[in-house]
């Protein structure tokens, strides 16, 4: 897939996207990723992205033209994008489905928004969706944009080796994962739950699917009400409300 980010800050994508997973995915070809530099798409000799604020008020705004000119440029050499995505604070927050709806387009283009906000003629004309990864404050859209591509990027055929890993993630099936322990079974005095040391993979495949229940209903209850449980799953959430509510009723008592 092509993925072309417009940024004033190029540089920022130099390391994140030699490493790891998502580096062998660009090695590999499986992404085609163009970082543009929005400076180049300026007309002036000082390279002039930003202006004040029409109406006053603190900060500098993104102008329009740089944006225009530069997804232009992305449509004449790389052909029409599937999304063009626009990233800002206040965007729809990015979320799992949409890392593997995007997966499926075969050209996104991302812009990253800095300072006080972008020309919202680029929101109206431009973008096709505004995108936030969540709410804490940024100095730009270079994360965001680095983020999304990561998410992307590993579900793409090949760029994970394990496939299974990929269709079987946490957040495809809306419960938090398991914990996961491995060697010395003892480490400092705290020991690695024996029931997986057993050799008992049944036992082993019932306490998981337990941690994880428990896990999602303590820390993000919020993915337990459209998570796709099975009738095991199902039992263990009765189990717990049963057991909670049973601590407030004998607390009445
Ligand atoms: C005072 C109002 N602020 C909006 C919440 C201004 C503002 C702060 C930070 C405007 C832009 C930014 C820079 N952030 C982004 O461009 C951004 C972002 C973010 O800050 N958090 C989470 N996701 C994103 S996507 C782009």
């Amino acid at each position: 897939m092509k993925f072309d980010i417009v940024t004033i800050f190029p540089r920022m994508f130099d390391g994140p996207t030699r490493e790891g997973i998502l580096g062998r995915a660009i090695d590999r070809g499986l992404v085609d990723l163009r970082v543009v530099d929005l400076r180049d798409f300026t007309q002036d000799r000082h390279r002039t992205v930003d202006d004040v604020p029409f109406g006053g008020g603190p900060g500098m705004v993104l102008k329009p033209a740089p944006l225009f000119d530069a997804v232009d440029h992305l449509r004449q050499t790389r052909g029409e994008p599937g999304a063009v995505i626009l990233t800002s604070p206040q965007g729809k927050p990015f979320c799992q489905a949409d890392a593997v709806r995007l997966s499926a387009l075969d050209h996104v283009v991302v812009l990253c928004g800095r300072y006080e906000g972008v020309d919202e003629r680029v929101h109206d004309q431009v973008a096709t969706e505004e995108l936030s990864i969540g709410d804490y404050v940024l100095t730009g859209g270079e994360f965001p944009a680095l983020v999304m591509l990561d998410a992307v990027a590993r579900l793409l055929p090949g760029a994970v080796g394990d496939e299974q890993s990929v269709e079987y993630d946490s957040f495809t099936r809306g419960l938090l994962d398991y914990p996961h322990y491995t060697r010395p079974a003892e480490y400092r005095g705290l020991k690695a739950p024996d029931v997986l040391l057993s050799g008992h993979h049944e036992q082993v495949r019932r306490w998981r699917k337990r941690q994880a229940v428990e896990r999602t209903m303590a820390r993000r209850p919020e993915l337990l009400a459209a998570a796709d449980l099975d009738d095991e799953e199902r039992a263990i959430v009765r189990e717990l409300l049963q057991a909670r509510q049973k601590e407030i009723d004998d607390a009445g008592d």
